[in-house]
């Protein structure tokens, strides 16, 4: 460590990352630069991720990098998590979130509130990365409003049976291991609602079409239709009426990962963006050379970097066992709108070319939309915020 890092550190702000994270940032990038860049045009044209590819993320370790190494996982902090996803977004937004799905929202609420035998059973393959699993929470009519969830899961004894229709469901098909939230008791609002383990071949669960999206194209998103589906008792996680809970602190952590998809989205367009420039010649000089262009970069590094560090402060709390809930919602807003607006500058600094497929800034922009949208809208990103600092 160097003497300036020494004395920042002695006031406990310390910017460096151990060459741990070095590593997997590292190993993430070559990663997406060898394996993910090539067929990325077409997964996002075909709406297909081969499953080989899926495998090969599994190999290596990117499913459960955060889960406990007892259970297959990499025993990884949630600052080396953000690195890998912001290199792997830069490159394919649509692997990043079948990422994000399974590494903080199945794997990390298995994890913190499931049963020894559920971690055995359900964990230990998702953070392998031996099975993908889903978050099923979104219905038709309940997407923000979380609350309202129609799905019912009637007590039977020894089993629950449930029956009702879940939206916009990432890795929907691809998933084998689906966590579903359901009510027990409509009357009790959030304390009546249940999470369930549900296996993929359990009769009376149904995988509608996929959706043809905007973005992230490449990772499979579907409706789930559940009738009379039996789901035995032990497979609810927690206690009775934890479901909404669960939901709420894993989204929590959903949250950072977003925020780091979003941070890769526009890190990625903006590298692009700094290559074409030093290329591209119009009035018989590099773009790069025109101080328009020049502008548009400095103010897409600054606001790419801003948000870097809100991400990583985000993963930094969680990793030191600190609130991070506003910190999250805040990482996520602030890093989506730079996606947003980075792409869309990156398209505009491409010119025509920016319009076509080939040069895949377009489907950045197009992939950055979503993460204004799932895992809480902008708008309750901003609910959340307000409430910490209004109470
Ligand atoms: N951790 C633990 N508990 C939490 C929590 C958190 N981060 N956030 C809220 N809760 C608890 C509250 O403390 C409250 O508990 P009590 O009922 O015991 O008082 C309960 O959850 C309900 O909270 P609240 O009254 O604030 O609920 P609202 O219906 O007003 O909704 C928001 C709160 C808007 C924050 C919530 O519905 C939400 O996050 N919605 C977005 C959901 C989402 O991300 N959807 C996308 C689907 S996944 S792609």
């Amino acid at each position: 460590m160097n003497q300036d890092a020494t004395e920042l550190s002695a006031t406990g702000m310390d910017f460096s990352l151990s060459e741990e994270h070095l590593m997997i940032k590292d190993m993430a990038r070559d990663f997406a630069k060898n394996e993910l860049l090539p067929g990325v045009i077409e997964r996002d044209e075909n709406q297909k991720f081969p499953k080989e590819l899926i495998n090969r993320m599994g190999e290596l370790g990117f499913f459960g990098m955060m889960a406990d190494p007892q259970y297959g996982g990499g025993g990884l902090d949630a600052i080396s998590y953000v690195l890998a996803m912001e290199e792997i977004a830069k490159v394919d937004a649509s692997a990043a979130v079948m990422m994000s799905v399974n590494n903080s929202l199945v794997c990390w609420g298995l994890q913190e509130f499931g049963s020894e035998a559920q971690k055995e059973k359900y964990l230990t393959p998702l953070a392998k990365g031996e099975v993908i699993g889903a978050f099923c929470l979104s219905e038709p009519e309940a997407g923000s409003d979380a609350t309202s969830q129609k799905t019912t899961a009637v007590d039977m004894g020894d089993h629950y049976l449930l029956n009702g229709t879940k939206n916009w469901i990432t890795n929907g098909s691809t998933a084998s291991t689906y966590l579903v939230f359901a009510q027990t008791d409509a009357s009790k609002r959030t304390h009546g609602i249940n999470v369930f383990i549900v296996e993929k071949n359990t009769p009376g669960f149904s995988i509608g079409p996929k959706e043809n999206k905007l973005g992230i194209r490449g990772s499979d998103t579907h409706s789930l239709m559940f009738t009379d589906v039996r789901v035995p008792k032990e497979n609810r996680i927690g206690a009775d009426g934890f479901g909404f809970t669960f939901a709420m602190k894993t989204l929590a952590g959903g949250r950072i990962g977003i925020a780091a998809q979003a941070l890769g989205i526009a890190s990625g367009a903006f590298e692009r963006s700094v290559a074409y420039a030093k290329e591209r010649k119009t009035f018989g000089k590099p773009i790069a050379d025109h101080q328009s262009i020049q502008f548009k970069l400095a103010d897409m590094n600054t606001q790419i970097e801003a948000a870097r560090l809100l991400t990583l402060k985000a993963a930094w709390l969680k990793d030191t066992h600190q609130d991070y809930v506003t910190a999250s919602s805040t990482a996520k807003l602030f890093a989506s709108k730079v996606a947003m607006d980075t792409t869309i500058e990156a398209v505009q600094i491409h010119g025509g070319y920016g319009y076509v497929r080939e040069f895949h800034v377009e489907r950045m922009m197009r992939d950055a939309k979503i993460t204004q949208i799932y895992e809480g809208t902008s708008e309750i990103q901003k609910i959340v915020i307000s409430r910490a600092l209004l109470k």
